[in-house]
């Protein structure tokens, strides 16, 4: 699996004073001695010029925006690199982990990166946003596929089950998204668990009707931007609220409906869940009633009956007490049925 992916940029490679590192979603320079770097384009520029692999530099300098040579495979400090050089001031890296061959993903890097760089829209890597914005673009699609390709080759030889469901999970911060997923996945829960999703996690889930990638995504402000990276092909939505926040409803609505309108994901079912029931304080006696009445304010403040063209379910759940979890699985494969 992909689990680090940098960017070494400067003029001349060597001089490790002006360099710019870059990385994702780990910091690559941690130890602040430079080693593990020079260590890096080191070892890339001796296996570059020993395989002459710059026989890709005879290609037409006007028709691109850059040259790329093809990647090499190398163990650093027992890293596992595969790094690609840009037109002589850049190295783009995969970090993988110990057991992946580098090489079944040579053709993705290569062929993504040439995309995303080689375009009339791409790239000055002169602002740290845009940079960071490419490394994040590409490690989630080169991580998706070895995720749903690389391993599932292996996989598939053994269980011929069928084609995995993509869900993907999303909705504002701190609404239980990872908790949810955590209590499926392992049956725990703790009130303590704060740790907001920096990057995203993808979850698998063999349910009796199929299999589950589940993608819960960050919910920070900041970090909504990377829906877009990962919303693409799914299967169903999830959209999850915090009904005990009545505060970020308004905010909630805003990111619902900029998602839902979308073209990417037109037509493609969605459960809303409604979550954290646990704390509306219900009467006991009355229980039914007030979720029936609280189920339709929701509605009506979030207008989830202007959905069309899809087919969608609105769950009340709680993570906490479990309320209603193996319906949300049930639904997800209703619904794509359904589709
Ligand atoms: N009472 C109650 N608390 C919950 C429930 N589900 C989650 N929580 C709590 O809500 C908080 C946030 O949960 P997370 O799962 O981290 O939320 P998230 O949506 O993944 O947040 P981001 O990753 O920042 O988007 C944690 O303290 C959870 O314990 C629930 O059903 N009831
Ligand atoms: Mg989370």
């Amino acid at each position: 699996m992909l689990s680090n992916i940098f960017l070494l940029k400067g003029k001349d490679l060597d001089d490790m004073s002006h360099l710019d590192i870059y990385s994702y979603p780990f910091d690559i320079n941690v130890k602040n001695d430079n080693d593990f770097i020079r260590k890096i384009i080191q070892g890339h520029e001796k296996i570059t010029h020993e395989s002459a692999v710059s026989n890709h530099r005879n290609l037409v300098r006007n028709s691109i925006n850059y040259r790329l040579d093809p990647p090499v495979s190398q163990k650093v400090e027992d890293q596992n690199v595969f790094t690609m050089g840009i037109d002589d001031q850049m190295i783009i890296g995969l970090i993988f982990e110990d057991d992946d061959n580098p090489y079944d993903y040579e053709e993705i890097f290569e062929d993504l990166s040439n995309e995303m760089l080689n375009n009339d829209e791409c790239c000055f890597f002169e602002d740290e946003l845009e940079i960071e914005n490419f490394l994040i673009t590409l490690f989630i699609d080169i991580r998706r596929y070895g995720d749903e390709i690389i391993q599932r080759y292996h996989e598939i030889a053994f269980q011929s089950s069928e084609i995995f469901t993509k869900v993907f999970l999303f909705g504002i911060d701190d609404v239980g998204k990872t908790s949810f997923i955590r209590r499926l996945k392992t049956g725990q829960f703790s009130e303590n668990f704060y740790t907001p999703t920096k990057k995203f996690n993808i979850e698998y889930l063999q349910e009796e009707d199929g299999q589950l990638a589940i993608w819960d995504m960050p919910g920070n402000l900041i970090l909504r931007k990377n829906w877009l990276y990962g919303i693409q092909e799914s299967n169903i939505l999830i959209y999850m609220i915090d009904i005990a926040n009545q505060r970020s409803f308004k905010e909630s609505k805003e990111e619902f409906w900029n998602i839902v309108n979308r073209d990417e994901v037109r037509e493609i079912p969605i459960i809303i869940i409604a979550n954290k029931v646990d704390l509306l304080n219900l009467n006991h006696h009355s229980q039914e009633e007030q979720l029936i009445r609280t189920k339709v304010e929701l509605m009506e403040y979030f207008e989830f009956n202007n959905l069309e063209n899809r087919p969608w379910e609105f769950i009340f759940s709680s993570v906490k007490t479990n309320y209603n979890l193996l319906k949300i699985i049930d639904t997800i494969f209703e619904l794509i049925d359904y589709n």
